[in-house]
């Protein structure tokens, strides 16, 4: 739970960063429509839900800033009460004026004309350049004649990097519902005939926890589908003798969690699959153990190629020197992705990987993020030794970077194979 003046805080961090003499609008997210007359359950923007904490539609916050001084504003939903009898209830003004510590609270539809009122010459117009909506067009193009256009959600994005303690405790909570679930799914595993029927354990765990949605759409890849990357369909039967890639994670009050296991169908790995699990699991201790601030995240995906390329040419994936094979590239064709990313509000959170100057940002306490190795030996590949051919393999855990070095979030979600597999023979 955040605190409104937690809420606020942010606001006015934020607003410190902004030119004087400036008129910052931000929207909150369209509803999306699915298919014809039906909706996609709503989910706020997060950078709006970042700075407020409000969840409803047809809402921006707006700020003016004159010199170092500035104005809150809030704009939300009006009551109606022929609309909520079929949507819901809304705070309306005075409902949002109780809870919002903003300088003002007014009505969405005056929205407009408070805007025309307060554009002023020689103006920096802040906004989310990658927002995209009528009202959110139309009042930009009011702006046409401004003095400088600067995104609003890249000011956001950097605050965003580094968690709060409140932000943590709910990363944590919603880690310890995706742990429930994945450990569900190891010990249901070897009775089920079909991904989707794990999927639904999978995400009946997040529901029944209050959970909000999932962060993402879940993979469940038996065989060979864990070589295609975002593998959502689902739709497979589950064989015997194959692993299962499980990529799911739960959002819990807007915050997400992501993991990634990597199981037996029937509850025991193969030979060959235990010594590329193996690999991939050593990969993944060894680059955790990395993380303390200061380190580059570019370091630690280097070093997870380089790790993954030395093992695969021990286990006679790829041939050759593993220098050579690096600076070629080889290794790419079986871990062709990042080590990585930041998490938080989103999944794939919105935070800068660089600053101003391109360079770089090293990890620094309070930052999250994902450690992902894979290897991914699709069956048509035809250099891939046979004992390995559709095997593919990704863990992936959650990390809060500390003073010292780092916390694993998610280390008590089972990935040891005797753990994993004494789960699934319990039934
Ligand atoms: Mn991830």
């Amino acid at each position: 739970m955040i605190e409104e003046k937690e809420y606020k805080a942010r606001r006015e961090k934020l607003i410190e960063k902004l030119d004087e003499h400036s008129i910052s609008i931000l929207f909150s997210a369209e509803p999306k429509s699915r298919s014809n007359d039906t909706e996609y359950p709503y989910r706020q923007n997060s950078n709006f839900y970042y700075l407020t904490g409000f969840k409803e539609d047809s809402a921006a916050i707006v700020i003016v800033k004159k010199k170092s001084k500035a104005k809150t504003y809030l704009f939300v939903a009006k009551k109606e009460p022929a609309l909520e009898l079929w949507t819901g209830k809304r705070l309306g003004v005075e409902g949002a004026k109780e809870i919002f510590s903003f300088d003002e609270v007014f009505e969405y539809e005056t929205l407009q004309t408070f805007f025309r009122e307060n554009i002023v010459e020689k103006q920096t117009l802040y906004y989310d350049f990658s927002h995209n909506c009528e009202a959110h067009n139309s009042i930009v193009s009011l702006c046409k004649n401004f003095y400088a256009y600067k995104n609003l959600a890249k000011k956001i994005a950097k605050a965003r990097l580094i968690k709060s303690s409140a932000e943590i405790a709910i990363i944590r909570k919603a880690l310890s519902i995706t742990q429930e679930a994945h450990h569900r799914a190891m010990s249901v595993v070897p009775k089920l005939q079909y991904e989707y029927e794990l999927q639904a354990e999978i995400e009946y765990i997040f529901k029944k926890n209050g959970a909000y949605s999932d962060a993402y759409t879940s993979i469940v890849a038996s065989g060979n589908a864990a070589n295609t990357l975002h593998y959502i369909s689902n739709d497979k039967a589950i064989k015997k003798g194959e692993l299962l890639l499980i990529d799911a994670g739960c959002e819990y009050d807007y915050y997400s969690s992501d993991i990634t296991r990597t199981i037996p169908a029937d509850g025991l790995f193969s030979q060959a699959q235990k010594e590329l699990y193996s690999l991939v699991l050593d990969v993944e201790k060894e680059i955790i153990s990395m993380i303390k601030p200061g380190v580059m995240r570019s370091a630690l995906h280097t070093k997870s190629e380089e790790l993954l390329c030395e093992g695969m040419v021990r286990l006679g994936i790829l041939k050759g020197k593993v220098k050579k094979l690096l600076k070629e590239k080889k290794h790419k064709a079986f871990y062709p992705h990042g080590i990585g990313h930041w998490m938080g509000l989103d999944v794939h959170d919105e935070a800068l990987y660089k600053n101003k100057k391109a360079k770089e940002i090293p990890l620094q306490e309070g930052m999250v993020l994902t450690i992902e190795p894979g290897i991914y030996l699709d069956e048509e590949n035809e250099t891939v030794p046979q004992k390995y051919k559709g095997i593919g393999i990704r863990i992936e855990d959650d990390i809060l970077v500390t003073s010292q070095g780092c916390e694993n979030l998610s280390k008590n979600i089972m990935k040891e194979i005797k753990d994993i597999e004494s789960l699934g023979k319990k039934k």
